[in-house]
């Protein structure tokens, strides 16, 4: 089935008043991720990939060590990315029990947890993504990933991406990324997302 974009699951202009501007969603929803959608089905037709599954094409096309992923499995991990990110974010009603539960138990503290997660985002050198995930072995981990890479290629469940590619923050906070990432963790996340996730 060919990409389709999906619609942003709010408003434009919805997580404005929490640090994500309507401009920033224009660029980042309707022209950077529609773009992936568009050359990974240019990319996909005629291909073995074609009617295959995101997850499947993302996995099948990871290629473990390599410096320039193939065109194919750029712009299918980061059409999954957005749709992932889309979906993590939105106005929140505070951190579920269960979320805040398996957070300490994991890292200490939610602070500790967000103290982690930061500075994996703020540690990625250039473009990337930062990730909570659950494990193959159960466990929750922060990690950080270089471009498209996401937690499909390894085998973990993404329970919670930030995308730290300079068209996510750029507009709303500049070059300052440490700001974005500690914004969105106490502003942006939806947290009933994340629990729905693991
Ligand atoms: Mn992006």
């Amino acid at each position: 089935m060919a990409f389709e974009l999906p619609d942003l699951p709010y408003a434009h202009d919805a997580l404005a008043d929490l640090g994500m501007s309507k401009e920033t969603m224009e660029y980042h929803h309707d022209i950077h991720h529609k773009a992936y959608v568009d050359n990974g089905n240019k990319l996909i037709a005629g291909t073995e990939w074609e009617g295959k599954s995101i997850e499947d094409i993302v996995k099948g096309t990871y290629n473990a060590g390599a410096v320039a992923q193939s065109g194919i499995f750029n712009n299918a991990s980061q059409h999954w990315n957005h749709t992932q990110f889309w979906e993590m974010m939105g106005p929140q009603d505070g951190m579920p029990g269960e979320v805040e539960k398996a957070l300490t138990e994991a890292f200490g503290s939610v602070d500790k947890f967000k103290e982690e997660f930061a500075a994996a985002g703020a540690g990625q050198f250039g473009s990337g993504w930062a990730w909570l995930v659950k494990d193959t072995d159960g466990s929750l981990k922060v990690t950080k990933t270089e471009n498209g890479v996401n937690p499909l290629c390894f085998g973990q469940t993404a329970l919670l991406g930030c995308d730290v590619w300079e068209h996510s923050y750029y507009i709303d906070f500049r070059n300052k990324r440490p700001a974005y990432l500690s914004n969105f963790l106490d502003k942006l996340v939806n947290w009933e997302n994340v629990a729905s996730r693991m």
